[in-house]
């Protein structure tokens, strides 16, 4: 009766390199366990950078409207928003939240485009964290 060989998973092809991996010996030799030093190397993922997402006071639009708008696209509390939005109407303005670019600039553009339907002039804008 022949032995079951176990197909051994080889390590060293992962290419990301935040997980521990074995070492492939250098002498070309295929068979076998992979032998040698356990490694652990720097994780290569960065931290993305972070972006404010920046509401400006103007005289027109409603403080309701700004309030929903901070209540439906930033997942603020009715005290919450109604606090930013005071603090944008009496400073000229505020953050609403702090996200990923791609997340802030999408929650630009739903703001943007809601205001615009509405017709109010409200302006939001993405700064650098
Ligand atoms: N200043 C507006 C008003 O008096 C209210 C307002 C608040 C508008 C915040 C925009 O980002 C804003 N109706």
């Amino acid at each position: 009766m022949s032995r079951w060989r176990i197909p051994i998973f080889r390590f060293a092809r992962m290419q990301t390199s935040a997980q521990v991996r074995m070492n492939e010996p250098d002498d070309g030799n295929t068979d076998g366990p992979a032998t040698g030093v356990v490694t652990r190397s720097k994780p290569k993922a960065k931290k993305p950078s972070m972006y404010k997402v920046i509401m400006l006071n103007d005289d027109y639009t409603p403080m309701e409207f700004v309030v929903m708008i901070l209540e439906r696209f930033f997942n603020k509390n009715h005290e919450e928003a109604s606090q930013i939005m005071l603090h944008v109407h009496q400073k000229g303005v505020g953050v609403c939240g702090v996200y990923t670019y791609e997340l802030g600039e999408t929650k630009v553009t739903q703001v943007m485009d809601l205001a615009r339907q509405h017709q109010h002039p409200l302006q939001c804008t993405l700064e650098k964290a």
